[in-house]
């Protein structure tokens, strides 16, 4: 453990209350001046540490900052063996994991990230990524599987991430077809899939799980063009909330992975989502076509009914829902 790794720890211990300089000095083996100069780092990188004189220092319950102890601290033990790195802040985790994965990373290799500068959507769409008040997380996989399953890591993602809101939060979320999780009407995370595959044997050589969540909502709030749309969990800050997510995300996703052979997590999916029943637009580039969405299939179709009586499923793209 490092220094800082050793401060925190001790102060982790008593979050809420006052340890003297001296007392953390003793138990970490270093000087008075050693602590001051480590915690005042620390404060910069975002821990709420508060000073007082003959009182010492006191981390704050609100603390929330994204860190691999903190991570590893609510991992499973199913999900500690995997391989993670934290970020302050990369272009895209999608971008790293897939050059990784084109060097011959292993499966399990994990990149959580604090900021993205370009966060990517489908079709070429932007994620919005800010600082500190989001998780933007890539996993690298290799599944021994046909392409056609595919869609089974998104549908297993999506179930993955609402549970761990439940767990976490009193929120109810939503999945609207294929890749949102909404709260409350508004998208607070985007799942974006992008595999690599064999082409003589139609497997999968590499996926790219792709996740951003809205834990909080940003400082000056949403953009303009998203502000209607995008929403966050979270109104307060938590405790260790940005940890707690990335793992609790980890902890369901990889169980699930491990099953994806043999099951598909419709019926999960399906009692969570947002779009069976509705009447929705379908969304083409010459514009947006009313419909009735029916139902799901097993492979995560979805069956529409158009105004003229014909029914179709639809393999992806995008709908928009009507009210
Ligand atoms: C998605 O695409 O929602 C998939 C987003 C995946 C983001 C993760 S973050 C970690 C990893 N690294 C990456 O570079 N990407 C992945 P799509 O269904 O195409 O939705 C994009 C649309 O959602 C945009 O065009 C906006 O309308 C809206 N949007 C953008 N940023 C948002 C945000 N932070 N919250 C809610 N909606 C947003």
């Amino acid at each position: 453990m490092s220094v800082k790794e050793q401060i925190l720890a001790r102060l982790d211990e008593q979050r809420g209350s006052y340890l003297s300089g001296e007392d953390i000095a003793e138990s970490c083996g270093l000087t008075r001046s050693a602590v001051w100069k480590t915690i005042k780092s620390l404060q910069k990188e975002g821990y709420l540490i508060h000073a007082i004189t003959n009182k010492g220092y006191c981390l704050s319950k609100e603390t929330d900052v994204l860190s691999l102890p903190g991570i590893r601290k609510y991992l499973s033990s199913n999900t500690q063996m995997l391989s993670i790195k934290v970020q302050k802040m990369v272009s895209s985790t999608n971008e790293m994991i897939r050059q990784k994965a084109a060097e011959g990373t292993e499966e399990g290799y994990v990149v959580v990230a604090g900021e993205q500068t370009g966060g990517r959507g489908r079709f070429g769409r932007s994620f919005y990524s800010p600082t500190d008040t989001g998780i933007y997380m890539s996993v690298l996989l290799r599944p021994q599987f046909a392409a056609e399953r595919g869609v089974r890591i998104t549908t297993a993602a999506a179930v993955a991430v609402c549970e761990a809101i439940e767990e976490l939060s009193k929120e109810e979320p939503q999945i609207k077809w294929v890749n949102d999780i909404y709260v409350n009407g508004k998208k607070v995370c985007g799942i974006l899939t992008e595999a690599s595959m064999g082409l003589e044997s139609q497997t999968l050589e590499s996926v790219v799980l792709g996740i951003g969540i809205n834990v909080y909502q940003p400082e000056d709030g949403f953009p303009e063009e998203i502000k209607d749309r995008a929403g966050a969990i979270f109104m307060t800050r938590q405790m260790d909330m940005k940890n707690r997510l990335a793992a609790a995300v980890l902890n369901r996703f990889f169980p699930y992975y491990g099953r994806l052979h043999q099951e598909n997590f419709m019926e999960e999916y399906k009692s969570r989502s947002l779009v069976i029943g509705n009447k929705i637009l379908v969304l083409l580039q010459t514009g947006g076509v009313p419909a009735t969405a029916l139902d799901l299939d097993d492979d995560c179709h979805l069956k529409v009914r158009y105004e003229d009586g014909k029914e179709e499923y639809l393999y992806s793209g995008e709908i928009s829902i009507r009210v």
